[in-house]
């Protein structure tokens, strides 16, 4: 396995980066989740749109282009002979000292990390996913704000370990106000008598699995609505899913142990499923052109 490091592909073993990065001591930097498919990566530009957004928020300037980057991610896939597969772009804030100042860190650090990966959750896509909604509260969008893709992920893990205890397989973050957020690595959507819902993406990540869900729907002529939902949304929906790059689109049949809509995977959810499969095998930047 090849792992690029700041202009250079090493071996695994020496895919290392200093102690005194800023990415490590203070979770300062960003990232990407990203999938190929069938020889093609799908959505590369909106994935790189977003990277670089996260990085302007935080005040990082990303020293490569766009279009160095996307070249930078095929050429790391190919390095690897991968067809199908994960990619993590990070841009770190880089070296400095101990101190959080930024201004002490002169040069950003690019990694991308390619792996072969299948489904994320195994057979959970035929029997719907048993999710818990978590005490823990999705940082706030004046706070941390959640568009942003940055390193730190300790609120969505804190989720996830509260998840993990209470025997489920995803975690549902409420934000700070009641409303419906997103899972811990994947963005929330309710049916209900044959409506699509999700929530506006000021208290969530702006998923691009969430953007391709809701054009499939449209393309299907399929209604959907992003509107703010509460926890009656969720018990009382016919279906609940949720979408990610490395999710794809995952059914949750359960919800603090209590059955949603039949308890299986519901008609709505399983045609988005078909449809997001047909989407990822045949669109999508060519890695061998
Ligand atoms: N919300 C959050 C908080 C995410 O991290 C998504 C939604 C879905 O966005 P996309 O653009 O991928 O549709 C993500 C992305 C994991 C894992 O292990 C998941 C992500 C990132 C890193 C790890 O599940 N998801």
């Amino acid at each position: 396995m090849m792992i690029y490091i700041d202009g250079r592909f090493v071996p695994r073993e020496e895919a290392k980066l200093s102690v005194f990065d800023h990415g490590f001591l203070y979770g300062d930097g960003v990232f990407e989740g990203i999938r190929a498919y069938n020889g093609r990566v799908f959505r590369l530009r909106e994935h790189l749109d977003r990277l670089f957004d996260s990085a302007r928020t935080i005040d990082l300037t990303v020293p490569v282009s766009k279009e160095e980057m996307e070249e930078i991610i095929l050429e790391t896939l190919r390095k690897n002979n991968l067809r199908n597969g994960y990619i993590r772009p990070i841009v770190t804030r880089g070296v400095g000292d101990l101190g959080l100042d930024p201004r002490k860190c002169p040069k950003p650090s690019i990694i991308v990390i390619t792996v072969e990966w299948g489904a994320m959750y195994g057979d959970l896509y035929e029997k719907g996913l048993k999710a818990i909604s978590v005490s823990v509260r999705r940082n706030p969008a004046d706070a941390l704000p959640p568009n942003v893709k940055s390193l730190n992920y300790l609120n969505n893990i804190l989720g996830k370990i509260e998840a993990n205890y209470k025997g489920g397989d995803e975690a549902i973050f409420f934000d700070t106000n009641g409303y419906v957020s997103e899972g811990s690595g994947d963005n929330i959507f309710v049916v209900k008598n044959g409506i699509v819902y999700t929530p506006p993406t000021l208290n969530n990540l702006r998923g691009i699995t969430r953007a391709v869900a809701l054009e499939i729907c449209q393309s299907m002529g399929i209604t959907t609505i992003e509107q703010n939902l509460g926890y009656y949304d969720l018990y009382s929906a016919d279906e609940v899913f949720v979408t990610g790059t490395a999710a794809e689109v995952a059914p949750i049949s359960l919800i603090d142990g209590r059955a949603i809509g039949t308890g299986k995977p519901g008609p709505v959810t399983r045609q988005l499923m078909a449809a997001f499969r047909t989407v990822t095998e045949t669109e999508g930047t060519p890695i061998y052109p």
